[in-house]
């Protein structure tokens, strides 16, 4: 049985005591240790948790039995370092994309006397994992195999949003710059690699079997699956309802490589190309409306799903070949799958 948001929120709470803790040993006045709880559960707690979840369920599958006390506590407290990891970059995100909303709330830098503090609070929650990933972690055999994953894939997704920073320049738009070979490598790195395939490297290294094979067969998986998952964040950006999503989306106004351009820029007639020319990457509501009315007109939400469709067939047949005998589970990836599989926020 899949674990729920209810038992992995019931950790939480704990884990806000060892970090505060650990900031009353240096005799943090007050006022700071207030600031930081309360931006450490404004910004980590409250979403959906399905990374930090499925460090929980993917060890279960891989052990083949339900995890002892002991053990869900510390594979959701690595699970909750995962969703540090994606507090820091939302936080630093919705500066960067100048958002407005977050899970249905103002953006962290936009509450009551945040502003460019939000900045700072961005970089403590990040070293806020290496404080609990020592706490729990010191004493396991693999503490540094999944200190070095966390550094690692933490560089990879600021490639990737240096990446997705550098084609959407403000002051100069240039569809010419767009393409889905630029979408796919700044996706790849700014979503999928954080998002799926840090959950499971983490598993395997908790349950011990993470061989070199194991950890490629997960990599060659989760990064067309974390890619497929970044392009439905795109769909959903300007075609879902933002009361579901929780957030609204910017991207045709931040000129955005996202990959309804992408796909627009394909089949648009010359007339639609010049309409996208001189309406896209505006600060300015009516240009944006410009510019989703081309994608309606060029029946975007269709392409998009007869992509999904392609995608999750040619997802499940990478996951039916998948090689067992060093201890991976086909379970792992089919259950990522059915938690995103036409998702609507
Ligand atoms: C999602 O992009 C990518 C991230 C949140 C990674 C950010 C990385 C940093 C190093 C800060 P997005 O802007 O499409 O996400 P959303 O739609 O949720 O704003
Ligand atoms: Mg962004
Ligand atoms: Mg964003
Ligand atoms: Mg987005």
């Amino acid at each position: 049985m899949p674990t729920t948001l209810k038992e992995f929120e019931s950790v939480w709470p704990q884990l806000v005591e060892a970090l505060a803790d650990h900031c009353r040993q240096y005799k943090l006045p007050d006022n700071a240790l207030k600031w930081f709880t309360e931006s450490l559960n404004h910004n980590t707690a409250g979403g959906k948790c399905n990374r930090g979840m499925s460090v929980v369920d993917t060890s279960s599958l891989l052990l083949n039995r339900m995890l002892s006390k002991e053990e869900y506590f510390r594979s959701a407290a690595l699970g909750w370092m995962i969703e540090l990891l994606q507090a820091f970059f939302l936080v630093s995100d919705d500066i960067m994309d100048s958002s407005k909303t977050r899970r249905g709330s103002p953006c962290w830098y936009l509450m009551p006397n945040v502003g460019m503090i939000a900045i700072n609070d961005a970089f403590m929650l990040e070293a806020s994992i290496y404080v609990l990933l020592k706490k729990y972690f010191r004493e396991d055999k693999n503490y540094v195999e999944i200190m070095e994953t966390f550094h690692e894939v933490t560089f990879q997704t600021e490639l990737g949003q240096n990446c997705d920073l550098l084609t959407a320049p403000e002051d100069k738009v240039d569809l010419t710059n767009f393409n889905l070979q630029k979408h796919s490598f700044i996706v790849i790195f700014k979503t999928a690699y954080y998002s799926f395939y840090l959950p499971v490297a983490l598993a395997l290294y908790f349950c011990d079997v993470a061989t070199p094979k194991n950890l490629q067969q997960a990599k060659d998986i989760l990064i067309p699956m974390g890619e497929y998952f970044q392009i439905q964040d795109d769909y959903l950006d300007n075609f879902a309802d933002p009361k579901t999503l929780g957030k609204i989306g910017t991207d045709i106004q931040d000129n955005k490589c996202s990959w309804l351009i992408c796909q627009a820029l394909k089949v648009a007639s010359p007339e639609q190309r010049e309409v996208l020319d001189k309406n896209y990457g505006r600060k300015d509501k009516a240009c944006e409306a410009e510019v989703k009315a081309v994608f309606n007109d060029l029946k975007l939400e269709q392409v998009y799903q007869e992509y999904e469709e392609e995608a999750v067939g040619r997802l499940r047949r990478m996951i039916a070949q998948v090689d067992e005998s060093e201890g991976l589970k086909k379970e792992v990836f089919e259950e990522f799958l059915r938690k995103i599989y036409k998702r609507s926020k």
